[in-house]
């Protein structure tokens, strides 16, 4: 089942944020509360668990290759990733719902992408047990990312300009909330749920194949050295990017003009956008709200 592309629809409009059970979101992440509630996940299901712009698709094609690549190549030229890993809670009106196409999938395991907070998962992935993969990423990149994402993804809310972007971030009051609570509410599941992968964006940038194996020690999976290899490749920024099924320019609420999904792809290009001034408060801030000392992120590599 795809998501129904067949003609080019008009921009919706812009989503507002809206406070949901105290975390902020908007009604197209919420429309469809009761169905993703009460979606059915099967033990093999694997859950990909990111805040925005924290290297999601990035995993989510690297799993796809890990089960995928091999056993049906023809879908790595016909499907689009955002159709091979549906995202949960997405509904916009003309579009099939996420948890519909996630009930659709014929792939076992299914993959499964989501950005909700920790309590919002619905419960039926943790009563089947199922794999989480969570992927967390640098409050300073991922800002940067979020702010140029908001600008091409025409159903977030209006970004506006980056100082109040960034006061609006340290105030968690961002679509799927704020990212500090995010990052740590996952991370307090981990010591309690053993089936939680938590990784790093930055370590991925430091050493994709360190991470893909320990990915696979995760997953129980074991590929030969040259499947490793062709994937370690294949998901490289460069080789992504001009991958129109990993890309998401096909994908029809994004503005393609003047922006691209694949934007930098780096660690460190926060350093571009934040005033010194804008840096010393920012980490004043994340002192105060970083309080659990094992959850150390790295803002240059
Ligand atoms: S989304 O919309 O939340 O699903 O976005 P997400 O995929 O989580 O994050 C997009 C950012 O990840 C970068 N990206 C990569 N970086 C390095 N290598 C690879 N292969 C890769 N694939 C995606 C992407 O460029 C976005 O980050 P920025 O900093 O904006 O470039």
């Amino acid at each position: 089942m795809s998501l129904n592309l067949d003609k080019k629809m008009d921009f919706p409009p812009r989503g507002e944020l809206l406070d949901f059970h105290g975390v902020g979101m908007t009604h197209y992440f919420t429309d469809n509360w009761e169905n993703i509630q009460n979606f059915q996940a099967r033990p093999d299901d694997i859950l990909i668990a990111t805040y925005p712009k924290a290297g999601t698709t990035w995993v989510s094609y690297i799993l796809d290759l890990l089960y995928f690549g091999q056993t049906s190549p023809e879908r790595q030229t016909s499907i689009p990733i955002y159709s091979r890993v549906p995202f949960l809670e997405i509904s916009i009106p003309s579009l099939v719902p996420g948890t519909d196409l996630a009930d659709k999938l014929p792939t076992s395991p299914r993959l499964i992408k989501t950005h909700f907070p920790v309590q919002f998962v619905p419960k039926s992935f943790w009563e089947q047990n199922c794999r989480i993969i969570y992927v967390a990423r640098n409050a300073k990149d991922n800002v940067v990312s979020y702010f140029h994402f908001d600008h091409m993804a025409m159903i977030q809310p209006e970004p506006g300009d980056w100082s109040s972007y960034l006061q609006r971030f340290m105030e968690g009051k961002m679509v799927w909330g704020s990212w500090y609570d995010h990052v740590n509410g996952w991370w307090k599941k981990k010591q309690t749920y053993s089936k939680l992968h938590y990784m790093f964006y930055e370590d991925m940038i430091e050493d994709t194949g360190r991470e893909i194996d320990k990915l696979c020690c995760f997953l129980g999976l074991s590929p030969s050295a040259e499947e490793k290899k062709q994937i370690t490749v294949g998901v490289q920024f460069d080789n992504m990017k001009k991958n129109d099924m990993a890309n998401y320019s096909t994908f029809p609420v994004m503005e393609f003009k003047m922006h691209s999904f694949m934007r930098k792809g780096k660690v460190g290009d926060w350093k571009n956008h934040f005033t010194v001034a804008q840096s010393e408060e920012f980490d004043e801030d994340y002192k105060k709200k970083m309080r659990d000392p094992t959850l150390q992120f790295r803002t240059e590599v």
